[in-house]
């Protein structure tokens, strides 16, 4: 089986997540092409070094023009703020490297679309990080869908509320800024609950938003770092992105819904979730309990009608290349393990991988519209 070096860029949160998923992903599910984790990027040096030791590159660099070029490289991982996804994914592209790309894919349609180009020039394989379609509970959703259970599609419910951005003297991260993240709550979190709408539902068709921001401005960062749990300093800067949309959606086919996305809503962590309500039954899945999706049937006995939870295990998708009894408890890392598992097994098959650049283009243009939306306070309709 040939062997493929990866190179990740970015030594953050996700830097972390997808080192160990890179170092799991064989002893989990075997892996579908042989990887070595051959190279680690930081901008800063000791990150940089650090990041090697400790998540186990064979080397660190500090240039990533530089390591994307290298002829030993032939998957190139973007792990880095938004504002740099498209020089590195375009760079690593036409250099013939397989991509990975954390989301959202690009800072706008624009972007995106030139990322999309340059990938279709050279045939990579490209998939970007909308993580959470992954989870098993959420496949198992997929396929109940698929197979008719619930019957046909009505509304679709989804929402994706954190609350990291709900005190207002939490420093301006990175992610509070337009220049570095492209727009706020939306892209961040929203994307993801967009891809699981396409995924589950289907294309979207028109949109009409209310956007807004809660908090004009946050204390600076104190020192270099520019993270969300970083010291504040007594500067305040402005915030320019959005703080929280609710969207009412249209999808092509006749179901129609709601998404809503907030950074600002004390007491809900990292909850992404949806109801799906078709003529036969009702799918309800929340990340917070990620191991349970919660079904209700309209064939089931009426003195025992009403919603029942299915947790994932061996019968589930993933779950027989996972842990064999059900109820043991599936993980982030197993997620994000599953992503990579699918990219390397698209890679290994020659075929396109998913959500992949394509994707990613059609969910910033869905992100554009709610955003314009917001604007217009009219419905938007989505390009294609
Ligand atoms: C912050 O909102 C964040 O780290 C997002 O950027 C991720 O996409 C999400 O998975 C967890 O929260």
């Amino acid at each position: 089986m040939e062997k493929l070096n990866v190179a990740l860029i970015g030594t953050g949160f996700m830097g972390k997540a997808h080192s160990i998923a890179t170092a799991v992903v064989p002893m989990l599910f075997g892996a579908p092409v042989e990887i070595e984790r051959r190279v680690i990027v930081d901008v800063e040096e000791k990150l940089a070094k650090d990041a090697a030791k400790n998540y186990g590159f064979s080397e660190y660099s500090t240039n990533w023009r530089e390591v994307v070029e290298r002829p030993d490289i032939d998957i190139v991982d973007i792990c880095t703020p938004n504002d740099t996804h498209a020089a590195i994914a375009i760079a690593a592209a036409k250099a013939g490297k397989h991509v990975m790309c954390e989301k959202p894919m690009a800072m706008s349609v624009a972007e995106a679309e030139e990322m999309l180009a340059a990938a279709k020039k050279t045939g990579v394989v490209t998939m970007v990080s909308y993580n959470y379609r992954h989870t098993p509970a959420l496949q198992m959703a997929k396929r109940l869908i698929e197979e008719g259970r619930i019957g046909k599609l009505l509304t679709f419910r989804g929402y994706y509320l954190q609350d990291w951005g709900a005190d207002p003297m939490a420093p301006l991260s990175w992610r509070f800024n337009k220049a570095k993240a492209g727009s706020g709550t939306l892209g961040d979190i929203g994307t993801h609950v967009i891809d699981a709408a396409r995924l589950l539902v289907g294309e979207v068709d028109e949109v009409n938003s209310i956007v807004k921001t809660f908090v004009p401005e946050r204390p600076l960062p104190a020192g270099h770092f520019f993270g969300q749990r970083g010291e504040a300093s007594k500067e305040m800067g402005k915030v320019d992105v959005d703080d929280h949309a609710l969207t009412m959606i249209k999808f092509t086919n006749g179901v129609f819904g709601t998404i809503e996305v907030t950074r600002n809503a004390y007491g809900h962590h990292n909850q992404l979730g949806f109801e799906i309500v078709g003529t036969r039954g009702t799918i309800a899945f929340d990340y917070q309990r990620l191991n349970e999706l919660r079904v209700a049937f309209a064939d089931d006995p009426k003195d025992a009608f009403g919603f029942r939870t299915i947790y994932s295990g061996p019968n589930q998708p993933y779950g027989d290349l996972l842990w064999p009894v059900a109820g043991m408890g599936q993980g982030y890392i197993d997620i994000k393990s599953i992503e990579w598992y699918n990219f390397l097994k698209a890679i290994a098959e020659k075929k396109p991988a998913a959500p992949n650049f394509e994707d990613g283009v059609q969910i910033e243009r869905i992100a554009e519209a709610i955003l314009a939306s917001g604007e217009s306070g009219a419905w938007e309709k989505v390009p294609r």
